[in-house]
Order: structure tokens, then sequence, then C-alpha cells
């Protein structure tokens, strides 16, 4: 078995990034050895101290919504043609700044991320330390989003929404993708495919979501729908309470009598 989960309004609550209330969970699965994969849209930067007080140090993670696969402490990998490197995104993104109305964290400094995250400022800077991948604040009408993503497409990037932000990151990488790979990679060392159990909130999970073998969609915040496209309704539950409480409540329907 192996868990896979995102984290801002996920295991962590959508305005506290606390975790309290799946504290047992993450005591439990760490009794049985069960490893935890963060899958999220935060960098590496800020997984890494997130990772040591979730007691995780050692787990493989997908970071940056899946444009970076960290597997320890001292490897990091970007599945093939699937990461930008930050600084290229970022030209490619100022020149799009001429058609279109954005600001992305490039743009911002550490307290504006903080104002608008409920991060700390030091906590914005990991936030800001991105690798592969941009957050963007939209500016512009409903309209003239479709023509930036049909632009961002042109340029073999995509467009995808988490809890507060736009993330824009190369076409064909997501956090389904990267757990693919990761999968692949485990699968290699250990001889067989672990069965898996994903967590999400945002319409960034979906690809994620819809490629484990039993999905938990935790109620949030977004405006936008979190739809799988998956058809086996049986090994999909949806919460009914938010952040870290959904998530315990999602394991206990499909382990507690395990
Ligand atoms: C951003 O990610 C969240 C994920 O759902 C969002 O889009 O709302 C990222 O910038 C991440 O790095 C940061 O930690 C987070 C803070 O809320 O926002
Ligand atoms: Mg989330």
């Amino acid at each position: 078995l192996l868990i896979v989960t995102d984290l801002d309004g996920s295991l962590l609550d959508h305005h506290t990034y606390q975790w309290d209330a799946a504290a047992d969970w993450l005591a439990r699965l760490q009794q049985h050895q069960v490893p935890l994969v963060i899958c999220s849209s935060k960098t590496v930067a800020e997984i890494l101290p997130l990772q040591k007080k979730l007691g995780l140090t050692r787990s493989p993670f997908i970071a940056e919504n899946g444009a970076v696969v960290r597997l320890n402490d001292d490897h990091i990998e970007r599945i093939p043609d699937a990461g930008r490197d930050y600084y290229s995104l970022c030209a490619t993104l100022i020149a799009l700044q001429r058609s279109f109305r954005f600001n992305g964290f490039s743009d911002f400094t550490d307290r504006e991320v903080s104002e608008m995250t409920g991060l700390t400022p030091a906590e914005s800077a990991l936030a800001r330390q991105r690798d592969a991948s941009e957050v963007i604040v939209w500016r512009d009408s409903e309209e003239k989003l479709e023509q930036f993503r049909a632009a961002l497409d042109a340029e073999g990037l995509a467009l995808t929404q988490g809890g507060r932000f736009w993330h824009v990151m190369a076409k064909g990488s997501g956090k389904g993708a990267a757990l693919a790979w990761l999968l692949n990679y485990m699968q290699k060392l250990e001889g067989q495919r672990r069965q898996t159990i994903g967590l999400g909130d945002g319409p960034n999970d979906v690809p994620m979501l819809d490629s484990v073998d039993f999905a938990v969609v935790i109620k949030g915040y977004s405006k936008f729908p979190v739809t799988l496209t998956r058809q086996d309704h049986d090994n999909v539950y949806h919460t009914a309470h938010y952040g870290p409480q959904g998530w315990s409540e999602g394991l206990d329907y499909f382990l507690a009598q395990s």
C-alpha cells in the first residue's frame, strides 16, 4: 500500500496549513510503514522542511504539480520533457504579459505572497523558490483566459488550477504523469506494484485522483469543480469535511476495516 497526498486543502488546512486532525492517521501509517508520498504544487524548498515536521524524511515526493519528482535526499529527477526551467518559463510569461493581464510569483515580493496566502514571509520565500512551474494571479477576463490557454499551448505549456492560484507548467506534466513515473520507478525497484490511495481537493489533483486505485476527493474551496473522468464510482469517496479532517475521514472510509 502507498498513500499519495496533496498538501494544501488536503493534509494541510486551507487557511492555517495545520494538520492536527490527521495526526492519528499519520502515526498509524508510520507504525505500519506505509509510505506517504506528497504530491503538491509546493516547491522542493517548501516540502523538505514540511516532510521533516510530518516525520516522512526519506519518502520520495512530487513537487510543483508534477514538474519535479524527488526520489531521496540527494536525488532530484525531472520527468523527461516535463520540466521547463523556471527562468525560461518566466521569460515566456513576460512576453505574454504584453497581451494578457496577469502576475506571477516572480513579480511579487515575499510579503505580497504572504498577504495572499497566509504563509509567513519566510515560508513565502520558499514558495517563490520555483524550479519548473509558475504560479499566477489572473487579472483579465474569462474570455481572455481561454485565449491565454491557447497561447500557452502554442508554447508547449499548460494551465492548471490549485486552491487559490493558476499554475503554468510544461504540457504533459502534471500530478498524474509524475505519479505514473514514480510508481513505475518504484515497481522496478520493489518488483511489484503497490496499491494506491490518493487524496486531493483541487482541479490540479484530478489526473492523480483518476490514476490511483482508490481516490478520496476532499471537500475544497476551489470555485472550479473537481470532476474525475473514471467511472468506477465505488472506488471514489467524496468527504463531508474539509482539509485534514476530510483527509482522515477518507482514510477511515477505505482503511478502517483493515
Ligand atoms: C500555491 O499552491 C496552492 C495549491 O493548491 C494554490 O494554488 O492555492 C503555491 O504557490 C505553493 O507553492 C504555495 O505554498 C501555496 C500557498 O497557499 O500556494
Ligand atoms: Mg490542494
